[in-house]
């Protein structure tokens, strides 16, 4: 094991991973369970993307041209490479923040190897090969989200030398695992987390129930979430564009203010807020 017991508790065998934390995808030791698996959650998910996800996901995953059998690493890298110079490296499961960021900055996106079991089709706590890989790769495709990606990860060292992980941790939860964006055929999802997700992707964009609140960093940096339960807020990009320039800005100031502040509950709304839809519990401010 890398550093003597991180995996401790988690799903994933950590045994043979290299000190990058990458290891051997191989792919022939899937069972026709796993292929079975994907099958179900990659139809269930393909059916639903054309009204829910941005077209930049669309347009990818037609691209990608999944079928019914958990993909190939090799085969989508020799695409995704030309595209925009990303890879995907396969992983046990969690990996280190620091070890996660370094990936990302070199532009290699690590991808759990394992598949979730038929009983958890609806949940899982920890990622699976199927969320890293049907949720995050296809915008990898995306010159200008793909670019954000790897400017978030060359963020990481700072976030670990002034404590703030916890901030730029929030910035890629409410837009990589959770972001929606406006289009001209509406509000869409971008977030993973949503897309791999049958029940939240529609809840993400229609329901009555969550905020939608316009992309604003220091808010988001400002905002806790729950891992367990659909969002309560989510945060609307207009482009990529927008994300994009935002992972340019100076971070430090804003981790000097925020960083020994407690965060808003996920379900604030703020006066301040630009709001797109209130939910129907949202929660005032906390008094100072
Ligand atoms: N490891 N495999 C994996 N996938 C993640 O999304 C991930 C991780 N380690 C740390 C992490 N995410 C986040 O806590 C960082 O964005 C801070
Ligand atoms: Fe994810």
């Amino acid at each position: 094991m890398p550093d003597g017991g991180f995996g401790q508790g988690l799903r994933g065998d950590y045994s043979q991973a290299r000190p990058d934390y990458t290891v051997e995808a191989h792919w022939r030791a899937y069972s026709a369970d796993d292929h079975a698996i994907w099958r179900q959650l990659f139809q269930r998910q393909s059916a639903q993307v054309e009204r829910y996800a941005c077209d930049e996901f669309i347009h990818a995953l037609k691209a990608l041209k999944l079928d019914d059998r958990i993909p190939h690493f090799d085969q989508v890298n020799a695409i995704l490479a030309n595209a925009t110079g990303w890879r995907i490296v396969a992983v046990p499961g969690l990996i280190p923040d620091d070890v996660f960021f370094a990936h990302l900055a070199k532009r290699q996106f690590p991808v759990t190897v394992w598949m979730r079991k038929p009983e958890e089709l609806d949940y899982i706590v920890e990622p699976d090969l199927f969320h890293d890989f049907f949720g995050h790769v296809p915008l990898l495709f995306n010159p200008v989200f793909a670019g954000y990606m790897e400017a978030y990860g060359r963020k990481g060292p700072e976030a670990l030398a002034l404590n703030s992980v916890k901030l730029l941790a929030r910035f890629y939860w409410y837009m990589v695992e959770f972001g929606l964006i406006r289009t001209p055929r509406g509000l869409r999802a971008f977030g993973a987390g949503m897309l791999s997700s049958h029940s939240e992707l529609a809840y993400s964009v229609e329901s009555p129930e969550p905020n939608r609140v316009r992309f604003n960093l220091e808010r988001i940096m400002r905002t806790d979430y729950k891992i367990d339960a659909f969002q309560e807020t989510y945060f609307v990009l207009d482009s990529f564009d927008e994300l994009f320039a935002a992972s340019q800005r100076d971070f430090a100031p804003l981790y000097a203010a925020y960083r020994d502040q407690p965060g808003f509950p996920a379900a604030t709304i703020l006066p301040t807020d630009d709001i797109i839809h209130k939910g129907r519990r949202a929660l005032a401010p906390r008094a100072a």
